[in-house]
This record gives structure tokens, sequence and C-alpha cells, in this order.
């Protein structure tokens, strides 16, 4: 079959094997020669069942996202899957690892499924700025109900397999190897004839939506505000599989998927997925070798510490005990470990009541997480994260305390947001250990994480921070050393944007309603309310910086939200920032006392004088060689600052590549 797709018989079941590393895509040559296997198999009269496997590490994790954009080439996905569907013979799909998208989509199209017990299933397009576009609007929630497909497409998270079985997505957990249990089911479905049935011609689960709109309406009520357009198509999308008969909605789901792949949100987010993955593609992670090469593996972390248990390192200490890493939270002072303590356990008890964690699962959490009042209790860690005070004096005695402490290869990491790790560096004996792991908060739920590879890092230590990163189920990002790194050194150029912006004569609620308008979730001041204005008033003050505007807010005690007033005044007990009268008299006075004559602006012109200065500093970033690359940039913004996806990033918006 040309070396993509193989077929075999197993007595009178044919076993049809894809093979396409990495993860099995659905390429045209495998579509192709899988339509070709599939043609030969059922016109093979000794042949009574069809089994569908996959080599290698997963069933098809999808279409192949490098063929999107590009003229479709026939067979497309939807002609394969309807010559499945009208095979006479029991289908069975014998599935592991990640089946996502197209591949989830090929085996709706059989008419059983048999799954590894670790199996993750799962329709992620609207992650790509799209929908399924292979069947799977129509055929998962005729498959499994309305109640559960409707949140699988529109969240795009995949379920494992024993919820897969509950639903009824798959029909059987393999108790041991997936492949001999499928073909043991598929001899069962000839000899006891199991009746074949087409998802496409299942009604039962869809008929308390006919008729129901208020129904349905409940059902996607969580997403009914969706701004973007995938959201939206699959909404409609949805709507159509109690309403429609199946093949005018596949019309429907063809024409929709081919309008967002060709714009622009998916455009930039399918960007970001192959940014992501070009960010493993630093040359520092691959200083000799070929790329071709695979560095060695990199060491495990088995053990970790952090030191300092204010929010940022309670925060770190969870995305360890997250990854099953045990973790020791270390402060000198009692009474912030015990408050870091309960902080976590209350994080996690309200994961519980909202659903999202189990019991036994936050038991286990809380299990991984020790705690201690010394600096000794690092002594056996293999990674230790600092996460004290932002001040050079206060990290660089906690270094020299740690470099007496830590056991001989442990990695000594700095949390610091804009601290010069060099110098950081020249405090202990062991520079090479030295590096920066530059978490967001909070730190267990923001996903970037900027590696700050410093002068003397060791490069086996950087791929070992890196490959951990992955594990902790963040978006790793190798940076130089400057003020700020990436993220936070654009952030200070576009709060100088805003300070000017301000004084020229725009008033908060304009500035944060352009940038909400543009795709953030929240305005710039909203935000700095929330995270509160004294930490950079006071960084202002200790390095000598001035921001008229801002500094005039926390020298009246306008500090944000925890003290009820910032750039907006906030209502006992609210978060919700109101417009206030005596910020616009503030900011009049200050622009009066500068002299700076001010105007109205409008949200068209506040939007490029934000962006441009971030995409100029940009531009210095990659010339710098603080960046690599345009895409490692705006993976910072998407992930670490909430730059809207479908707009792909500062340098993708300004056409910087
Ligand atoms: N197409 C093309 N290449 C892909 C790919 C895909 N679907 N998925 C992964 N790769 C490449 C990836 O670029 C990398 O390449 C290598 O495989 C390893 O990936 C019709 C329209 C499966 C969970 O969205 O989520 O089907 O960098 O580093 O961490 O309705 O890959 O080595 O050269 O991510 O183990 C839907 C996307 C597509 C799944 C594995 N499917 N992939 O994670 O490895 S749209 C997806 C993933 C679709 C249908 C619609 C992950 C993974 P390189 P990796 P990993």
């Amino acid at each position: 079959m040309n070396g993509l797709v193989s077929w075999r018989r197993d007595g009178d079941v044919a076993v049809i094997t894809i093979d396409n590393p990495p993860v099995n895509a659905l390429s045209h040559a495998v579509r192709a020669q899988l339509l070709a296997a599939v043609r030969e198999a059922d016109a093979d009269a000794a042949v009574s069942a069809i089994v569908f496997a996959c080599a290698g590490r997963t069933f098809v994790a999808g279409a192949d996202i490098s063929e999107f954009g590009k003229p479709a080439q026939s067979p497309i996905l939807l002609d394969v899957i309807a010559t499945l569907e009208h095979i006479d013979k029991p289908l069975v799909a014998a599935v592991h690892g990640t089946v996502l998208g197209g591949g989830l989509e090929l085996t709706l199209a059989c008419h059983f499924r048999v799954a590894d017990a670790r199996t993750k299933l799962g329709l992620p397009e609207i992650k790509l700025g799209l929908i399924p576009g292979a069947g799977g609007t129509q055929r998962l929630p005729r498959l499994i109900g309305m109640e559960h497909a409707a949140p699988m497409i529109l969240t795009g998270g995949p379920i494992a397999a024993p919820l897969a079985l509950e639903v009824g997505l798959i029909d059987e957990i393999a108790e041991s190897d997936v492949l001999p249990a499928a073909i043991t089911f598929a001899r069962r479905a000839v000899r006891d004839t199991l009746p074949i049935r087409r998802v496409s011609e299942m009604e039962n689960k869809l008929a308390g939506l006919r008729g129901k709109p208020d129904a349905y309406a409940a059902i996607v009520a969580p997403w009914a505000g969706a701004r973007l357009d995938a959201p939206k198509a699959a909404i409609e999308l949805l709507r159509l599989a109690p309403t429609l008969p199946f093949a005018e909605a596949m019309r429907e789901e063809r024409a929709t998927f081919t309008r967002l792949m060709n714009g622009e949100q998916s455009k930039a987010q399918r960007y970001l997925f192959f940014a992501e993955r070009a960010a493993a593609k630093h040359p520092a992670l691959h200083p000799s070798l070929h790329p071709a090469l695979k560095p060695a593996e990199p060491r495990a972390i088995a053990q970790a510490a952090v030191i300092g248990a204010g929010t940022m390192g309670t925060g770190i200490a969870m995305c360890f005990a997250n990854a099953g890493i045990a973790v020791v939270l270390i402060d000198t002072d009692a009474t912030a470990v015990a408050r870091g303590r309960a902080s976590i356990d209350k994080q996690y008890e309200s994961s519980v009541a909202r659903g999202r964690l189990t019991a036994d699962d936050k038991a286990k959490r809380l299990g991984l997480i020790s705690t201690a009042a010394s600096l000794a209790a690092a002594k056996d860690a293999d990674l230790i994260v600092e996460a004290v005070f932002e001040d050079m004096d206060v990290k660089k005695a906690v270094f020299r305390d740690l470099d007496a402490i830590a056991k001989p290869g442990a990695v000594l990491a700095t949390n610091t947001s804009y601290l010069d790790i060099n110098d950081i560096a020249t405090s202990v004996s062991r520079p090479g250990a030295v590096i920066g792991l530059h978490f967001f908060s909070p730190a267990n739920v923001m996903r970037l994480l900027e590696i700050v590879n410093a002068t003397a890092t060791d490069p086996a230590i950087l791929a070992a921070m890196f490959a951990l990163a992955r594990k902790l189920g963040k978006v790793p990002v190798i940076v130089g050393v400057c003020r700020g790194f990436v993220g936070n050194r654009m952030l200070q150029v576009r709060a100088a944007a805003i300070e000017r912006l301000l004084l020229e004569g725009a008033l908060p609620a304009q500035i944060d309603a352009a940038l909400v308008d543009f795709g953030f979730a929240m305005g710039p001041l909203a935000v700095s309310d929330l995270a509160g204005l004294g930490i950079s008033w006071r960084m202002r003050k200790a390095n000598g910086l001035h921001a008229a505007i801002a500094d005039a807010l926390c020298e009246a005690g306008r500090f944000g939200i925890k003290a009820g007033k910032g750039y907006y005044r906030y209502d006992a007990g609210s978060r919700r920032g109101v417009p206030d009268p005596d910020v616009a008299a503030l900011i009049e006075q200050t622009s009066k006392r500068l002299g700076v004559t001010r105007r109205t602006f409008t949200p068209d012109e506040i939007v490029p004088r934000l962006i441009t200065p971030m995409i100029e500093e940009g531009r210095r970033i990659l010339a710098e060689g603080i960046a690599h690359q345009a895409s490692d940039i705006d993976l910072i913004w998407v992930h670490g600052y909430g730059w809207p996806a479908a707009r792909g990033g500062p340098m993708y918006y300004g056409g910087v590549s």
C-alpha cells in the first residue's frame, strides 16, 4: 500500500494499520492509501470484518494541519468516511493514545470502538479556530447525546476512556492490548451478527431536542456569549443535528469548515500551534547536534523545592504537585508557610467544588506538598525554585545559602520577573546550575514559562528545564537575560504608551474598552488594579523611574482592588471597576502640571498607539538575540499576557516573521 497504510488478514478479520509517524496525521497520502486498503478488504470475500489500528504512540491525532490552507486533495476525509459508512461488514476501531479531530471522526464512521484504558478522545478543532469538519458536529451528538457532545466540541478538551465508555463513545476498554481485543470484538460481532450501527442513522439521542430549541439553548448556554467565529459556528452547526436531515446538515458543516479554515482567526491559531512546537527547536537546546539528532534524554526531576511561600511560591509548588512531582515549600516565616499551605488547600477545595478535581486527586496532590521553615529542607531537591522578594540583595543571599545546602547536580532556578540572572549567578560556586524559570501569576494557571538562559547556564540544565516545563503542562519559551526578559520588557513599553495616552487625553475606560474590543479578556488598567499598583510603584522608585499618573494614583492611596480604588473605583465586595471622576480629575491635573494639551481619542487611534511600540520593542529583542524567533515572542504574549490567540500575537499582527 506504499508504506503508510497496510492491511493483513487475521483469520476472517482484516486489520488495516496506519503508520504515519509521529501522530498518524491523516495526510493526503494516508487518506489515499487508507481508501485503497478499505476497498480491497471490503472486496475480499474471505474478510468478514475490518479492524482499524495505528502503529506508534497514538491512533490518528487528526487531519494534517500542515495541509490546511492549501488546495484540498482528493480523497478528502469526508470521502473516506462516507466509503466506510456504506460498508456492510462490521468495522471496529482499535484506538490508543490521543484520538483527536479527524482521528475521532474516522472512528465515528466505524460501527464499534475499542480503546486502550489510557486513551483520550477529543475534537480540539475549536483551538485551531475551526470546527470538526468531517462529520463530528453531526455524528458525535447522535452517538453520545448533545449534553456530552456540545462541551467536547465547544471546549476542545479530550475525555478519558472510562468516561468515553460511560457516554457510549466507545464500546469496550481493552483489558490489555487493544488490537487483539478489537479483533476478538470483531469476531464476536460476526458470530453474533451484531447489527451494523451507522452513527449517521442514530436519531434516538437527539429525539429529546426535536422541536425544543430552548432545551438546546440550555445545553450551549455557557458558550452563548462566544465572540470568536469558530465557537459561534459550532453552536449553529450543533443546532442543526436535531433539526435537519443528516446529509443537509453535513453540507452546512463542510461550508462552515471551509469558511473558517480560510479565515484570519484560524490562520492565526494554526500559526500558534506550530509556533509552540518551533519553540522546542531553539538552537540553545541543540547546541552542536544536527537538528535531526535528538539530544540525550534530559534528566528527570523527582523532588522539587520552592523557596518563598508567597502567591508565586505557592502557585509554583502547585504546578509540581499537579504534575505528580513531590515538592517542599519553604519559608523562614512560619506564618507565611501556614498561610501558603492554607491557600493551596483552599484552591484545591475550590476545584473539587467546581467538579474540576476529584477529592482523591486533591488528596494525592496535597500529599506531594510538604512544608518547612528552613532552607535545609531543600538539601535533597533535584530542582530548587527561588520565589522570594524581588530584590537583588535578598535573592543573592538566598542563592549563597542554597549553594551550601543543595546537593551536587541540583538546579538552582530563580523566578525573578526582571532582575539580572547573570548577577544572581555570581553569588554561587556553581553558576552553570543557575537558570531563570519565570512563572506567570497565577503560576498554577498561566501556561507560559519563560526559561531564562543565563550566560553560564549548563545546556543540559536548559534542556532538562524545557522538558520539565512540558511535563508541568506549560508553554516553555527560551529567552535571554535583559531587564524584564521578553514579556515584561514589552509590557513596560506598553505601560509607557498607556501613560502617554492618558496624559494626552484618553481615560482608563476608553483604553480598556479599545483592547477588550481588540480581543483581550480584560483591559490593561483593570488588570493593573487586579494585580495591584504598588509593586510597580516600588520598583519604579527603587530604580529612579517615574510614571506620572501611576505614581500619582499610588501617592493618593489608589493601589487597586484591594484598596477599593485604583484606575477605577470598586464598590465594597465588588471586583467590577467603575470609572471614577476623581481619577479623571487627577489625570487632567497631571496633564496640566506637565503642560500636555489634552484631546479626545477614538478606539482606532488607541490600539496602534499601544501595539506599535510593542512590535518595535519586539524587533529590538530579536535583533539583540534575547528571543530566538518572532513566534517565540507571540507565544509569550498569548500564553503570558492574554493576547487574543485569534490575532496570533504582536509580531504576527505586525507582520514580523
Ligand atoms: N497535523 C500535522 N502535524 C501534527 C499534528 C497534526 N494534526 N499533530 C501533531 N503534529 C506534529 C507536531 O507539529 C510535531 O511536529 C509532532 O507532530 C509531534 O507533536 C478534519 C479539521 C497529538 C497531543 O488539533 O494536540 O482533524 O515539531 O510535539 O506533545 O475535523 O501534537 O516534531 O516537526 O505536539 O506528544 C485536530 C494536534 C486537527 C491535534 C501530541 N487535531 N496535535 O502531542 O507531540 S484538525 C489536533 C496535538 C482536524 C478534522 C479537523 C499534539 C498531540 P514536529 P507534539 P506531543
